[in-house]
């Protein structure tokens, strides 16, 4: 290692070479444009959170407890529209894939700056309008929306439906920006099998994002017209087929799943390399199964439509075709530990969360192959089993990459370092209370509870109360880290600029990066992750 790259730091970095309120709002650094969004999300996540904690505290007793049905059933409306919409899909790509992304293929930005800060706007008018809905009437459909009772109910769905349309349009543009970047803004040396794993996620995605989110968007509208005008589209009592609503809603929220999960996928890479202290196992099967599950996400959507009825037939090349999934995930899951096999394990917190993570998306995979099979989901489909299956995925994985991407990057976004003992306590807490909170989800769908009911029989209780202690747990997690990372950003020890020894290649830069991340191209004549050369220096 370079003591003297170690030691300094850039003087200017993207933080301090401007800081009026203006110079944020109209800035078009891809970095500052990642932490705003980094803001954005984090808000919808405690909104999210809050409204989850309702739901769960309403469930403590069979009978009613807090709340009365009708709110019940607007608070999983906005629970799940903004836990999707608002914090898991742009989480991700859109806050640390800004930052990172550029910085990995030694570029000073995006392809597109300007429109990537419209698109952080974009995402913000669609949040506001999203919230003035829930403000307004809230919606009672569930964030599925689905028809015919979408199209008359009395709920201000509307403003809500038309909210997630103009998000949408975020999400298209980022992809688009992300795919030019890739393609033409790499510096020299940095061939495609060079290329870090966490950019082959955020591409797959962005592929994804611009394929499928279009067709989000005609059924919003179509529903939206259907509530204004009247057009006779999905209302069957006005000629129209309300399962014509299911086919493209999944057919853009299926692959919506993997638009959350293949960039948490591409974080867990990144950390497993760093905090094993070696290059990746199997470079070229983790990259081509990206794309095997983007592919094959495409071609799944019936599997939630298995009770619509859809002819048998249909339904089997569904569950067989939803399957292969999770020959691909397994690709990737022997890859992360074939790393770590032999490797020096370096147990800090974002490792701790990636061992979370690939413990839950085992659980979350294996029930999605039970849920897959025709025959079985008959009896769960609509139950807490489900709930339970997809909160394993969405929360048990994604939020723990989200995590672990939170803990890996601070110093390199913030150039400050967290407690390390606290952090230890909220990421054992956070595991813990998600184990407790959605493992008794799972026996309560076995046992028939249905899914967004707001009422159920006695002997169910005990299995409320757990999970509704295991969500208290979580909300105690997420407050301590909420607590020393503010506290890090003001008071925490001044980071050095690669406090983990990574080889990733985003460590070239300062923590904080200057505002165009390097001075000159730098050299990417080694593989990411090599550790066993000594660490490149840094150019600013
Ligand atoms: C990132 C985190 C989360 C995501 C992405 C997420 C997503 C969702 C989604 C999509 C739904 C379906 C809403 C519907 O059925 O219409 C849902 C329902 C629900 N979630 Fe979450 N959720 C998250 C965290 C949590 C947490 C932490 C809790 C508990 C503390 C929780 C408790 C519930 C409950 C009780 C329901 C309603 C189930 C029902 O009655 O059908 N969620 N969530
Ligand atoms: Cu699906």
């Amino acid at each position: 290692m370079n003591p003297s790259a170690e030691s300094s730091q850039p003087a200017i970095t993207y933080l301090n070479h401007e800081t009026s309120v203006m110079s944020w709002l109209l800035t078009r650094d891809h970095k500052r444009i990642g932490v705003m969004f980094l803001v954005g999300v984090i808000f919808s996540l405690l909104l999210g959170g809050i409204f989850a904690m309702v739901l769960r505290l309403e469930l403590l007793t069979p009978g009613p407890t807090l709340i009365s049905p009708m709110t019940y059933n607007r608070m999983f409306t906005l629970h799940g529209v903004i836990m999707v919409w608002l914090f898991m899909i742009p989480a991700i790509p859109s806050a640390f894939g800004n930052f990172v992304l550029p910085i990995m293929l030694g570029a000073k930005d995006v392809a597109f700056p300007r429109l990537n800060l419209a698109s952080f706007y974009i995402y913000l008018a669609g949040a506001l309008l999203t919230v003035f809905g829930m403000l307004w009437s809230g919606a009672d459909t569930g964030w599925t929306f689905y028809t015919p009772y979408s199209t008359v109910s009395p709920s201000a769905l509307t403003p809500i439906l038309l909210g997630v349309f103009i998000i949408g349009f975020s999400t298209i543009i980022t992809g688009l920006n992300f795919i030019t970047t890739v393609h033409t803004m790499r510096a020299p040396g940095m061939h495609w099998t060079r290329i870090p794993l966490f950019v082959w996620a955020i591409y797959g995605t962005s592929v994804i994002q611009v394929v499928a989110t279009p067709v989000l968007g005609m059924v919003l509208l179509l529903v939206s017209m259907e509530r204004l005008l009247g057009a006779g589209i999905f209302d069957p009592s006005r000629g129209g087929d309300p399962v014509l609503f299911q086919h493209m809603f999944w057919f853009y929220s299926h692959p919506a799943v993997y638009i959350m999960v293949l960039p948490a996928m591409g974080v867990i890479t990144e950390v497993v390399c760093a905090f094993s202290r070696k290059n990746i196992f199997g470079y070229r099967m983790i990259a081509a199964s990206t794309f095997g599950i983007a592919f094959v996400g495409f071609f799944s959507w019936g599997h939630h439509m298995f009770v619509s009825g859809q002819s048998t037939f249909t339904s089997g090349i569904f569950g067989v075709l939803s399957m292969l999934v999770a020959i691909f995930t397994a690709i990737k899951i022997f890859n992360w530990v074939a790393t770590m096999y032999g490797g020096s394990i370096d147990l800090r917190v974002p490792l701790l969360y990636v061992l979370g993570f690939i413990f839950l998306l085992m659980f979350g995979g294996m029930t999605g192959v039970a849920v897959a099979t025709t025959s079985l989901d008959v009896h769960w489909h609509d139950t807490y089993f489900v709930v339970a299956h997809f909160h394993y995925i969405m929360v048990g994985a994604v939020l723990m990459a989200f995590l672990a991407a939170l803990h890996y990057w601070w110093p390199k976004m913030f150039g400050r370092v967290y407690p390390e003992r606290w952090s230890f306590l909220a990421a054992m807490t956070i595991i813990f209370g998600f184990i407790v909170t959605f493992l008794p989800q799972f026996l309560l769908g076995n046992l028939g509870m249905p899914r967004r009911y707001y009422q159920y029989p006695q002997e169910m209780q005990w299995l409320h109360v757990l999970s509704t202690a295991g969500a208290s747990l979580l909300a105690f997690g997420f407050g301590l880290i909420a607590v020393y990372l503010l506290w890090s950003l003001r008071y925490g020890p001044v980071s050095a600029p690669n406090p983990w020894g990574s080889r990733g290649y985003e460590w070239f830069s300062g923590s904080p990066p200057a505002p165009h991340n390097f001075t000159r191209a730098p050299s990417f004549e080694r593989e990411v992750h090599d550790y066993t050369v000594p660490e490149a220096p840094r150019v600013y």
